[in-house]
């Protein structure tokens, strides 16, 4: 077992968050050495052992308390937060902070042949998401019987593949939706990049840790605006 009086940090091990959690780290003073294989990255100046794991497994590790700290999208911690508390499991977490990356919106795109005034055209058809969850509360709002259909990938070809009517998927530039013949139409959540903490206390050393970084990743965004 590692050592548990270190910090527990989990970041994505390679993705769209991975650079800019690793760059949050290192401009606060943390020093890592990340070999590219391994999952585990010790801190050599401060009590901090990273986690590097896919992105989707960050909320469930944070709510578990496997691990004390997570950086993640809050598109991926609000689906797993509703996932997890449909399902019975431990769901609760802190938001430390909202950081200024990782920007992007959960939208619902339809081909652009297909008529559509509001959601309410999505009346009786199908969608093809990787985010049941939000889709289907978004729905729920809404007052629409829409079904979602899950699709962990290659999203934005659904519709032509004849899987689904819509999707419903990230965006950030449109330039995907563009190439794929569909258009952007409601906005289902808006998303960035955040630090989360467990729900339950940390140790006193931990806390006072916490503590002491937090000023310095404000120092950082501020930094940057
Ligand atoms: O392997 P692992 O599971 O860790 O990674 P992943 O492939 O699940 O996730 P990754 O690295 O692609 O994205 C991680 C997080 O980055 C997401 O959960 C979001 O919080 C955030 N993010 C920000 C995005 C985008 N922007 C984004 N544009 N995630 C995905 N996209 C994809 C989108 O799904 C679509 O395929 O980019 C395409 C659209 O981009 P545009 O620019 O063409 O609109
Ligand atoms: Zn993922």
């Amino acid at each position: 077992m590692s050592d548990n009086t270190r910090l527990r940090i989990a970041v994505q091990k390679s993705g769209r968050l991975s650079d800019d959690s690793i760059a949050v780290l290192k401009a606060i003073g943390i020093k890592l050495q990340i070999r590219d294989r391994l999952l585990i990255a010790h801190s050599t100046n401060q009590a901090i052992d990273l986690l590097r794991v896919r992105d989707d497994d960050i909320p469930g590790l944070v709510m578990d308390g496997v691990v004390d700290l997570g950086f993640i999208g809050e598109n991926e911690l609000e689906e797993k937060m509703l996932e997890r508390k449909a399902a019975n499991k431990k769901h609760e977490y802190k938001t430390l902070r909202r950081l200024d990356y990782g920007g992007c919106r959960l939208s619902i795109a339809v081909p652009n042949e297909m008529q559509y005034d509001s959601v309410a055209s999505l009346e009786g058809k199908k969608v093809a998401t990787t985010y049941p969850f939000l889709l289907e509360r978004f729905f729920a709002e809404q007052g629409v019987n829409a079904q979602a259909v899950m699709l962990t990938g290659s999203v934005e070809v659904a519709p032509r593949a004849g899987v689904a009517d819509a999707i419903c998927d990230l965006v950030s530039t449109g330039a995907t939706l563009e190439a794929n013949g569909l258009r952007e139409k409601d906005v289902v959540f808006k998303s960035k990049a955040v630090l989360i903490q467990k729900a339950k206390a940390l140790s006193e050393e931990k806390q006072a840790l916490v503590s002491r970084l937090l000023p310095r990743i404000d120092g950082v965004i501020q930094a940057k605006e």
